[in-house]
This record gives C-alpha cells, sequence and structure tokens, in this order.
C-alpha cells in the first residue's frame, strides 16, 4: 500500500458499557502510515459526546495524538513501525501485533472525574524489510570427492516483517562454470524455508578449486522484495592422486670403488594433492638385499648414493624406487 494513498482499515467494538473504564476498543492500522493520518474517531465510532467534553491521549505517545473535542485518533510524525515497535519485536512471525492506548474524556461541565477508555491497534504489516542473508559473501566447504546428491545447508536469510511478508523462496544461478555441478533443494520446517546446495556433477579440486555462485531470496509480499549474496563454493581436497616419477625410468652407471656417499643421481616425484596428501617420501621399494648394501635414498630430495662399496656390476634403478606419500 503506498503511503500517499493510505487506507486505514478501521473498524472497532465496543465490549462492556460506559462506566469509570471503557475496555476493548480495537482499531487497525497498517504500519508505516504518514503523520496525521486517521486511525479512528472516538466520538463517532463508539457513541461517545463530541462537544462539551475534552479526550486526552493518556498512554499512546510518541506514536499516536488525539483531538481533544472528537477523539479522533491520529499517527504523528513518529511513524509506527512493526518491526520496531516494543512490544512486537519479540513476537512470532505469525502473531498479530498490537500497540495499546489510553484515552481519558472529562466533561468540561460537570465536576466529575474522567473517564479512561482502554484500547488496541492492531499494527498491521506491510512489506517494508527486504530479506538479507548474513553477509554479502557466504563461503561453503565440499570436499572434492562429495558423491553426487550430498546436500549442503547454506546460511539462512532474515526477514522481520510476518510471515506473509517473509522469506519465501531461494533460488541459485551457478553460472557457466557450474551449470550441471550445482543445484538449491529449499526444504522447510515448520514454516522456515532452508535453502541447501545440491552437488549434482563429479568435483575435481585439481582441476577448479572453487566456484562462485548467486543466491537470491525473496519474499511473500506484493511487489516481492529480494536480495542476492555470492556463494563462493571451496573445493577441499582429497587423496585422490598418486605420487608419479617425472620420467618412466632412471638409470645411472656407478664407478667401481665410487666412494661412500656419492651421489648417483636424483629422482623426483609429483603429486598433484595439496598438503599432507600431496608431500612425498622417497624409498628404495622391493630393493634387493645386495642393491640395499650398495645404494641408499634421502627419502626428502631423492638423491641416490652409494652407500657401500662398489663392485663390478650393474643395478637397474628402475627396479628399485618408488615414492611415497606421506
Ligand atoms: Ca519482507
Ligand atoms: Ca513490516
Ligand atoms: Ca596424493
Ligand atoms: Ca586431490
Amino acid at each position: 500500500m503506498e503511503r500517499g494513498k493510505a487506507v486505514v482499515l478501521v473498524w472497532a467494538v465496543l465490549l462492556g458499557s460506559y462506566g469509570r473504564t471503557l475496555g476493548g476498543v480495537l482499531y487497525r492500522v497498517q504500519e508505516e502510515q504518514p503523520p496525521s493520518t486517521l486511525i479512528g474517531s472516538l466520538a463517532a465510532d463508539q457513541g461517545l459526546p463530541d462537544s462539551g467534553h475534552l479526550y486526552k491521549l493518556e498512554v499512546g505517545a510518541p506514536y499516536l495524538r488525539v483531538d481533544g473535542k472528537t477523539g479522533d485518533i491520529f499517527t504523528t510524525e513518529m511513524a509506527i513501525d512493526r518491526e520496531n515497535l516494543r512490544d512486537c519485536r519479540l513476537l512470532l512471525k505469525t502473531d498479530p501485533c498490537f500497540l495499546e492506548f489510553e484515552v481519558s474524556i472529562t466533561d468540561l461541565n460537570l465536576n466529575q472525574s474522567p473517564r479512561l477508555i482502554e484500547g488496541r491497534i492492531e499494527v498491521l504489516d506491510m512489506n517494508d524489510n527486504t530479506p538479507q542473508f548474513p553477509s554479502p559473501i557466504l563461503t561453503l566447504s565440499i570436499p572434492e570427492n562429495t558423491h553426487s546428491g550430498a546436500l549442503f545447508p547454506v546460511p539462512l536469510a532474515t526477514d522481520r516483517d510476518a510471515a506473509g511478508n517473509g522469506v519465501a523462496d531461494y533460488s541459485l544461478s551457478p553460472g557457466p562454470d557450474a551449470v550441471g555441478l550445482f543445484g538449491l533443494q529449499v526444504a522447510e520446517d515448520r514454516g522456515e524455508k532452508l535453502p541447501q546446495l545440491v552437488v549434482l556433477g563429479g568435483l575435481d579440486r585439481e582441476q577448479k578449486d572453487s566456484y562462485d555462485l548467486s543466491i537470491k531470496v525473496v519474499d511473500g509480499g506484493t511487489p516481492p522484495r529480494y536480495s542476492s549474496a555470492l556463494l563462493r563454493v571451496l573445493i577441499t581436497d582429497a587423496n585422490d592422486n598418486a605420487p608419479r616419477f617425472e620420467q618412466p625410468m632412471y638409470e645411472a652407471d656407478v664407478s667401481e670403488n665410487s666412494p661412500v656417499g656419492h651421489s648417483v643421481l636424483q629422482v623426483r616425484a609429483d603429486d598433484f594433492d595439496m598438503g599432507s596428501n600431496g608431500e612425498i617420501e622417497y624409498t628404495l621399494h622391493q630393493a634387493t638385499d645386495a642393491t640395499q648394501r650398495l645404494l641408499r635414498i634421502d627419502h626428502s630430495s631423492g638423491i641416490i648414493s652409494v652407500r657401500g662399496h662398489v663392485g663390478p656390476r650393474r643395478v637397474q634403478l628402475y627396479e628399485v624406487l618408488r615414492g611415497c606419500q606421506g
């Protein structure tokens, strides 16, 4: 509803009869109306006197003011913001929000104590809040060996409006490099929408280690309000690569009587994984006793050197090397 053309929904129920206190007057008003919007006319609506009496607001400031002669209740410069009213801030989304008021009526001709009218104004929700994610950039970590169909909860957006104008749905724009890899599933639990990222395709950290997706949240208002956040998916490493030597075969000649510690050759291997999954340790693998007596390998550098006396023979190193992941 536009501010300028505010239509105030008003009706009143008078419960009980006139006495010292009149209770149960109920009006309704849309939140965020401009100043001096008429909420209700106590004299006209309630059959109360419209002359010779003084109406005075006792409870309801600063949101309300009352015309002294007619008891007309108006909004003020202090807008009634449903989401910021003290009594409504902690309500459940589905609970109605009420603003209490009290107006006294004094008969100017009689020397009587004033009568008191108590009432409530139900503040109706407007869609004046946009649903928001907790941060403009949301991060999810997903292991590269995740199977297709696995679900990862996405941080929830919030919207301070009442249920119908609150969070209604989420959608995902995967971007060209992530089409077919990620989707969104929106579960529901007791009326709350729960977005979950679905892994649809195979993820390989060694091919691509992050994806930037856009996630959008929309509320149920008319027209709806919406906002978006960047959903950054970080692919974490799994140990899915074995170490590989740079060459399929290494060969070297060792001179007879080479001194102990003489460097024969250096082998090198690579492992595409990260951190400890990519660390390499070199050992001699299935080496014969004779080879083990003759040669040693440095576990970290891959340098093979002479360990013992070299006699007149030839050792084929390709039999004896293996790269070991750490
Ligand atoms: Ca909203
Ligand atoms: Ca609202
Ligand atoms: Ca590895
Ligand atoms: Ca890996």
